[in-house]
């Protein structure tokens, strides 16, 4: 696949769309940018719901790639996450199919996997092949985003980068975030590792910084040439006065998804 120039990045108007609409055009790509809400100062972004099969094909037309970040972020009602996150990412990949779009790169979370133990201090990291663990109805439609991308490139050839992302901020805020931290910058640097990668098939790949306590395995987003520039070290001391060290008799220590499994923050917020 040649190197992809035109992106449509769904999710414009979220965190990480907002941060990847600051960063990406560093790479050379031109953005067109998606959203269920208008964007401030981006009049030409189409405002459109991933529901709308109509919208999404007439997005995807003529586009290279897709970075697909659209979608319900936190735990919500199952038939909410129905429509946006397992229907919605069907739309996307139906539409990328009948348009001959060659790549998605689609934002996984670790709450795929979140009910997997985090590991303890001479325990080997997290693979990617550890099995689907889902942690809350949104986690489950990320583990369904990365079945349907692994059909759509067995099935139609289509291929798809999944990031299962830990949490990607401008500063981790808990101790755990210091585990699964990806840098904004990181971020940037992996989903264009992830645009332009040869032969990606359906790869999937953890999305961190290097961080210094990490939890899971980057080989295969090193494989892409993913080379992480950043640690969530230099905020520890302060994370760790501030909340304590991870409680070893508390599930949310004990889990790679945290307070997911056993409170998960509700979206909207
Ligand atoms: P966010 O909630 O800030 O942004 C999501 C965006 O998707 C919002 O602007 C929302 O309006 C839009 N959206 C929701 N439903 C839609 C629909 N039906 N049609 C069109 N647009 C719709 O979330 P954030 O943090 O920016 O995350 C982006 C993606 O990355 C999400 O898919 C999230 O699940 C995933 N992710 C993010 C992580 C993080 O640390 N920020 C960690 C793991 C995964
Ligand atoms: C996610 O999947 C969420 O979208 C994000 O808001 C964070 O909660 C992140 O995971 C996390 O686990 O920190």
């Amino acid at each position: 696949m040649p190197a992809p120039r035109t992106v449509l990045l769904t999710g414009a108007a979220g965190g990480l769309g907002t941060l990847m609409r600051e960063l990406l055009p560093d790479y050379g790509y031109q953005l067109r940018l998606l959203d269920l809400l208008p964007i401030e100062g981006e009049p030409d972004a189409i405002v459109a719901d991933l529901a709308d099969k109509a919208a999404v094909r007439e997005a995807v037309r003529g586009v290279d790639a897709v970075v697909h970040l659209a979608g319900i972020s936190l735990e919500a009602p199952f038939e909410k996450i129905l429509k946006a996150n397992i229907e919605g990412t069907y739309h996307l990949y139906e539409a990328a199919r009948e348009e001959g779009v060659g790549r998605i790169v689609f934002a996984s979370s670790n709450h795929a996997v979140g009910f997997t133990s985090s590991p303890r201090a001479d325990d080997p990291l997290i693979p990617v092949e550890t099995p689907h663990r889902p942690d809350t109805f949104y986690g489950l439609s990320k583990a369904f985003g990365e079945d349907l991308a692994q059909f759509y490139w067995d099935k139609h050839g289509l291929e798809t980068v999944s990031v299962r992302i830990g949490s990607c901020f401008p500063e981790p805020t808990s101790v755990r975030m210091l585990s699964v931290w990806m840098s904004p910058a990181d971020g940037a640097r992996l989903f264009h590792a992830a645009l332009t990668a040869e032969h990606v098939g359906h790869s999937v790949v953890h999305g961190s910084s290097a961080n210094t306590r990490l939890w899971w395995d980057l080989t295969t987003a090193r494989a892409l040439g993913y080379d992480p520039q950043d640690d969530s070290e230099p905020y520890a001391a302060k994370l760790i006065a501030e909340q304590g060290e991870p409680d070893p008799a508390d599930p949310a220590h004990t889990h790679l998804g945290g307070h997911f499994v056993t409170d998960p923050p509700i979206w909207p917020y």
